[in-house]
């Protein structure tokens, strides 16, 4: 009972919005941006952690802070991340059930630093010991290595997860961590060759350039300035805040401890300058006998640099690669045809191999992770953490941002079914999800988006992006959330804002437009043979390894799964594993668009609480307070049940109905104090309370009666 009390009396505003009277968005925004202006970041909602970004390092997550939420129930303290990672390990360790967190929230809203934060948390409290710290390091470690090579600056957050990841940590029967396994979802390759304005590409080339010693620099015939690279884009190569030279040591370390070998680390910094050397390649045509163009490597003194140094740092001939960007062979019918490829062309290729070569190195690295922290033994229970990149709108939006948001779209489903639908299901039929059904039905059905890119993917014919198009407006055209547009005279013109080209989904965070340009190449996600087998030879074993298609012995016809239905399964497999285990939850919330401090866009926020469907959520979390009463009449109607209470009881209302409940021993449980109401979980309680009251009344009649009886 005091547990509740706790929450309300020292705190700023209300820290249980399920509480939270009167309740309304707007007094729910006040409450939350009241907590924000005090540093309170943390709200709850029921279980619900809402997260909101502070932009600024806060003095929360000290040890101190984590021997104060050790072992404490959920509602002792003020609300905090920490008191979730402890309910969820608690549950995990003492009542055998796997647990995951679902961490949510737009892009910049603070999901991977949550992320962290419940990992940090849970390897402070669990076991001690030598090797169970190693385990700890290695599974804490892994994040600066992923991240480097995964996240980017992008215009709404300067350390923008490009890939999502979801992480398992596996422990033995004492809640001793054991080790773990990371999965990969689709990382946003597209950066590696080219970044919208305001955009860096991935850390690591950064890092790298600004980090490594000179002596590194000049084993890999690299300069520092990042001006000399056509990959790496200028206008914001320099982050504010962010100290690439710093971090690249940092991500050595981890890698150190992660359990890469020198030479393993070697090799990927070798690959990584690879990948700014092939996008210093340049062409030029060259005019053959037959009037046609064939696209040469340009030499030295027209290039930008010494292309030996280029040909050599992947580590080939040169003559191989020049073959490789100048022909194309194409096997029909048993029969190999090679046509000569003109500058455009060689240009793409080089743009693929390197978006290849780096998302190959990409899933390389998870691999290794995953080998170094693999279990051995047996394990017992698993806590999963969910870290996706988040809910996007750009102002080019293409194939990359439709997988980011699709990905959110299923999340949020989830979190609709498991918390809303379980608790209420007429609430929720009622008010939101008939609009989340349709919309999923649109992306992932048999018939959704991408399972129709697949289709026009792999028919035969002449297949481009605006034959998927068609294809969409046929099938989607009279679908509520979907509009497009083919040409500027197309019939399905819903809208005349609509460029052409381009359709537009209104999903549950908001309408975004995607030009359709790519989606079918970038679906296909196919690299010439030529390119695949000329990196089979380079005398390098890591690059080699990580195009083994390129083998000539083992060449194999069979088309390779799409980007598109490798997503979608791999997606389908991590939901199906999500709901086998105990889910906790963790809503993130950007309190502003400028990445700064102490701003709360009032605007900003409130869409976000509409679209994470917060509020259907305090109140089917109320709906399940079976009963509520003001605490006046609640004491006028129970008084009499207590010696303390009855007949009059002189205090404030509420503590009359404390006592009342204490004397009664209603359990804690099964009941909340909110501000001016009590609120009663379960009808049980109040069948009790109704019993109790009645019996006490037929008590009192009988002894009436008596009495007048003896009268008489
Ligand atoms: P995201 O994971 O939700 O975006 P991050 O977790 O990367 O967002 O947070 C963005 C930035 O906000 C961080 O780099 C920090 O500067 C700041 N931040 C977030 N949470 C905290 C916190 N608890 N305390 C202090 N600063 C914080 V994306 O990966 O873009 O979807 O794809
Ligand atoms: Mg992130």
């Amino acid at each position: 009972m005091e547990v509740k009390t706790s929450l309300l009396d020292n705190m700023i505003g209300v820290g249980d919005m399920v509480l939270l009277e009167p309740l309304s968005e707007d007094s729910f925004l006040e409450n939350l941006k009241n907590r924000f202006d005090h540093n309170e970041i943390y709200t709850y909602i029921g279980s619900v952690v809402i997260s909101m970004n502070p932009y600024r390092s806060l003095p929360i997550y000290t040890p101190d802070k984590v021997e104060e939420y050790r072992n404490r129930n959920f509602y002792e303290l003020s609300p905090h991340i920490y008191a979730l990672a402890d309910e969820a390990y608690r549950s995990l360790r003492d009542q055998d059930k796997d647990q995951c967190i679902l961490i949510t929230g737009e892009s910049g809203a603070g999901k991977t630093e949550a992320s962290k934060l419940v990992m940090s948390y849970v390897a402070a409290v669990c076991g001690k010991g030598q090797e169970v710290n190693k385990v700890k390091e290695q599974l804490l470690q892994s994040n600066p290595v992923l991240e480097a090579f995964g996240n980017a600056k992008t215009v709404r957050n300067d350390n923008s997860s490009r890939f999502g990841k979801y992480m398992d940590i596996e422990f033995d029967f004492k809640g001793d961590p054991l080790g773990g396994v990371i999965s990969n979802y689709l990382l946003e390759k597209s950066r590696v060759v080219k970044q919208p304005r305001g955009e860096r590409n991935f850390h690591i080339f950064y890092q790298l350039l600004s980090g490594a010693s000179d002596d590194t620099l000049k084993k890999l015939k690299l300069h520092r300035d990042f001006s000399k690279y056509n990959y790496l884009s200028l206008d914001s190569a320099v982050v504010n805040g962010l100290d690439d030279a710093a971090n690249f040591r940092t991500v050595r370390n981890a890698m150190q401890i992660v359990g890469f070998m020198e030479d393993e680390v070697q090799s990927v910094l070798e690959l990584v300058a690879a990948v700014l050397k092939l996008g210093n390649i340049e062409f030029k045509p060259e005019s053959r006998c037959n009037g046609t163009d064939e696209s040469r490597i340009k030499d030295k003194n027209g290039g930008l640099m010494d292309e030996k140094q280029e040909t050599k740092s992947l580590f080939l001939m040169k003559s191989v690669l020049e073959r490789a960007f100048s022909y194309r062979t194409v096997e029909a019918k048993m029969e190999k045809v090679s046509t000569t490829l003109n500058v455009a062309q060689a240009y793409y290729a080089r743009d693929a191999l390197a978006k290849n070569l780096y998302s190959r190195l990409f899933s390389w690295l998870v691999t290794r992770i995953n080998e170094s922290i693999k279990v051995t033994k047996t394990r017992h229970k698993v806590m999963g953490v969910l870290d996706i990149y988040g809910f996007e709108i750009f102002e080019d939006n293409s194939f990359e941002q439709f997988i980011i948001n699709y990905c959110n779209e299923k999340l949020q489903q989830i979190f609709i079914e498991l918390t809303l639908r379980e608790e209420q299901e007429e609430y929720v039929r009622e008010v939101c999800l008939w609009f989340y059904i349709s919309v999923f039905n649109m992306l992932y059905n048999q018939n959704g988006i991408l399972a129709m890119l697949d289709e026009e993917c792999l028919r035969p014919g002449t297949v481009t992006d605006e034959t998927f198009l068609d294809k969409l407006n046929t099938v989607c055209a009279e679908h509520q959330h979907f509009e497009s547009r083919l040409s500027k005279n197309s019939k399905f013109l819903t809208d005349h804002s609509l460029p052409h080209s381009c359709f537009r989904i209104q999903h549950y965070a908001g309408k975004v437009l995607y030009r359709v340009e790519g989606f079918v190449d970038k679906n296909n996600d196919l690299l010439y043979r030529d390119l695949s087998q000329a990196m089979y030879k380079a005398n390098h074993s890591l690059i080699k390894q990580l195009f083994p298609e390129g083998n000539p012995a083992k060449v194999n016809l069979k088309r390779p799964p799409t980007a598109g239905f490798q997503f979608r399964a791999s997606v389908g497999t991590l939901m199906r594993n999500l709901q086998t285990k105990n889910p906790n939850y963790i809503r993130c919330i950007k309190p502003n668009d400028k990445k700064a401090s102490h701003i709360f866009t009032e605007s900003l926020v409130r869409h976000q609480v509409r679209y994470l469907g917060l509020m259907e959520n305090v109140r089917v979390r109320r709906a399940g307070y079976a009963f509520r009463q003001a605490y006046e009449p609640c004491l006028e109607r129970y008084k009499m049940l207590c010696k303390r209470t009855w007949p009059h009881w002189r205090g404030p209302a509420r503590e009359g109905v404390e006592v009342l409940m204490a004397d009664l021993q209603v359990p804690a449980e099964e009941f909340s104090y909110g501000r001016s109401k009590i609120f009663i979980r379960n009808p049980r309680t109040l069948f009790f309370l109704e019993e109790r009251r009645r019996q006490c009344l037929q008590d009192l009649a009988t002894l009436i009666q008596k009495i007048y009886r003896g009268w008489k």
